[in-house]
């Protein structure tokens, strides 16, 4: 309560998202909220300290005890996700995807990734992005039919291609990817295999989704979605090579100093991870996004692919309701519930309308 007093205006700013947050149900799929332990390491003293480089390897000294809270980050990640190297300093899942690109892959090369209109993310290709900028990037799809990545198409595609780099992961896609197959396809073809984790990371964890760092070159993820921790991104990789490249790449790369405070909400996250009790809330995350896409699918409405495996669905509002993504969400949040339009597979309107919402 110390802003109170020092800083109304702010404490005022902060009190009113408090309440947003207490009064709305959100349905937002990427967000979540963090346990008070997490809210404790983010909001903690450790905003203070500069720390340059790695544990043991500092460009600044005092840095004993964040050597230590971020040793308990990498050493928590790598149990959880079982994997031998991790890098967590990453400020957010778009940094963690350009230190992966960058210590894998050269600008130029081809790349693929999932389609941004159809449930990939901005940083895999878009051509605003660094991603779409510095590569060149080729979408895959998912099937007209079924709604799901169409794997045989995009093996003719890579063949096509030969693409040095294959991204699997997606921002809204309702089902289990099938990481085999990827790398399969990527073998085919000579390529590499990165996965951004970012949406169903907490769902690896509890072991409810097939884990990406059994198949793919490297993994990269945020830590404040499905896995509950502070906003921020992680690179993992079983390659020796790659992991020295990944640290190299991120510091002095990419970033300088770390922050130490949200390593330490990220340390304070794993090991909630690492419980019975958040697998059995993930559990209940998947039950609960199935029952929701069945109810709806049980009122005539067309749920993206039929269904969910995971943590979110994707709801055509425009077919049904006759009103558009841009619409439904407002019209929700008018009753309090906070959701965001979605583009869904072969959408007709813009990314700004679009004819779904992601739930
Ligand atoms: N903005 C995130 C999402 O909503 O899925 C992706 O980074």
């Amino acid at each position: 309560m110390y802003l109170k007093n020092s800083d109304n205006e702010l404490f005022q700013v902060i009190q009113k998202e408090l309440q947003r947050q207490q009064s709305h149900i959100e349905l937002i799929a990427s967000e979540n909220f963090v346990s008070l332990g997490v809210l404790e390491a983010d909001g903690s003293v450790l905003t203070n300290k500069y720390a340059e480089g790695y544990p043991g390897k500092r460009y600044y000294g005092g840095c004993e005890a964040v050597d230590m809270a971020e040793d308990l980050a990498r050493e928590r990640v790598k149990q959880l996700f079982n994997v031998k190297f991790a890098n967590v300093q990453p400020h957010s899942g778009s940094t963690a995807n350009m230190g992966a690109y960058r210590a894998i892959i050269n600008p130029g090369d081809k790349v693929m990734g999932m389609a941004l209109d159809q449930g990939g993310h901005l940083t895999h290709g878009h051509p605003l992005s660094f991603s779409g900028i510095d590569y060149e990037f080729y979408p895959y799809y998912v099937s007209k039919d079924e709604e799901v990545i169409d794997y045989d198409d995009l093996e003719k595609k890579a063949l096509e291609i030969q693409p040095r780099l294959i991204v699997a992961g997606a921002s809204a896609y309702p089902r289990i990817l099938d990481f085999k197959r990827f790398r399969e396809i990527c073998d085919k073809v000579g390529a590499m295999l990165m996965v951004d984790m970012a949406h169903i990371a907490g769902l690896v964890a509890a072991k409810l989704h097939p884990n990406p760092c059994d198949y793919a070159d490297i993994v990269t993820s945020t830590t404040h979605k499905t896995l509950r921790g502070p906003r921020g991104g992680i690179i993992l990789t079983n390659n020796e090579e790659i992991a020295k490249n990944v640290d190299r790449v991120v510091f002095p790369g990419i970033q300088g100093g770390p922050l130490m405070h949200i390593i330490a909400a990220k340390a304070a996250a794993f090991k909630e991870a690492l419980t019975d009790d958040f697998i059995e809330y993930q559990k209940q995350v998947v039950k609960n996004a199935k029952v929701f896409a069945e109810e709806f699918m049980n009122l005539g409405y067309h749920v993206v692919s039929n269904g969910t495996d995971n943590h979110l669905l994707l709801l055509d509002v425009l077919s049904k309701a006759n009103m558009s993504g841009k619409k439904a969400e407002r019209l929700l949040d008018d009753a309090n519930i906070t959701c965001n339009k979605n583009t869904i597979p072969y959408d007709t309107k813009k990314p700004f309308v679009t004819s779904g919402i992601r739930l």
